[in-house]
């Protein structure tokens, strides 16, 4: 899934964003979404997942009531092997802020993104929410060709709104999954770390394979 658009950007070539040399391929993954859908909670599970594959500590900047302020970052090492080749992939995953008044810290947080994660939040009562920021981010990253996967976080919540009517209020095809097998929408719940690992890999690959095949 490919966000797109009409619209040309100046020094846009189309090709992913990606610094390979040596064996080396480092991608930054954005987590986008609406204030308190659960982005930061979502990187403090892939921290802990991947504790011992962090290059960097890690840090959040937080307002004093658990706010993300700028943004959370960490620097993560993996490697892997396509065909006979061995690469190093350095992924950095950042988190924005949701909230509405700092628009001007995501905009900058998305630059050079490689892939998005959106994290929509299943309360009923957001939707409006989900919605505002999913069209943001389409308008931010719309000049680019950033592949994203969408998540709906908060799957354990009473009255969780049902998938189909997030799919609608988004846009999204009702269908569970693309053509190419991958799924409309990540159902998650972020606090016990349900269905994140799987997200975050299957965007990771998305974007290296989306690499791969534009450069042959
Ligand atoms: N019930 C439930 N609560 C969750 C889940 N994921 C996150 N939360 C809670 O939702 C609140 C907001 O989570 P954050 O991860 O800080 O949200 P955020 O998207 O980073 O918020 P901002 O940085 O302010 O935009 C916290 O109280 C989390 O504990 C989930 O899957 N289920
Ligand atoms: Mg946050």
């Amino acid at each position: 899934m490919i966000i797109e658009s009409s619209e040309a950007e100046p020094n846009a070539t189309g090709a992913p964003n990606f610094n390979e040399k040596d064996g080396i391929i480092q991608l930054k993954l954005v987590y986008w979404g609406p204030g308190e859908s659960g982005k930061t909670t979502n990187f403090k599970r892939l921290r802990e997942k991947f504790y011992t594959l962090k290059l960097t500590r890690g840090f959040s900047i937080e307002t004093t009531d658990g706010r993300t302020l700028w943004q959370d970052s960490i620097f993560l090492s993996f490697d892997f092997q396509l065909g006979p080749e061995n690469y190093n992939i350095i992924v950095q995953i950042v988190t924005c802020t949701g909230q509405e008044r700092f628009l001007a810290t995501r905009e900058y947080v998305l630059d050079g993104a490689d892939g998005i994660v959106f994290v929509g939040d299943s309360d009923p009562t957001k939707i409006e929410q989900n919605k505002r920021s999913f069209r943001e981010l389409n308008s931010f990253a719309g000049p680019k060709k950033i592949p994203y996967v969408v998540q709906l976080n908060k799957r354990d919540i009473d009255k969780a709104l049902p998938l189909d009517a997030f799919k609608k209020h988004l846009g999204l095809p009702l269908d569970k999954e693309y053509p190419d097998g991958s799924p409309v929408i990540y159902p998650t719940i972020a606090e016990t770390g349900e269905n994140v690992n799987e997200c975050f890999r299957d965007l990771v690959l998305q974007v290296i394979f989306n690499y791969f095949n534009a450069s042959t």
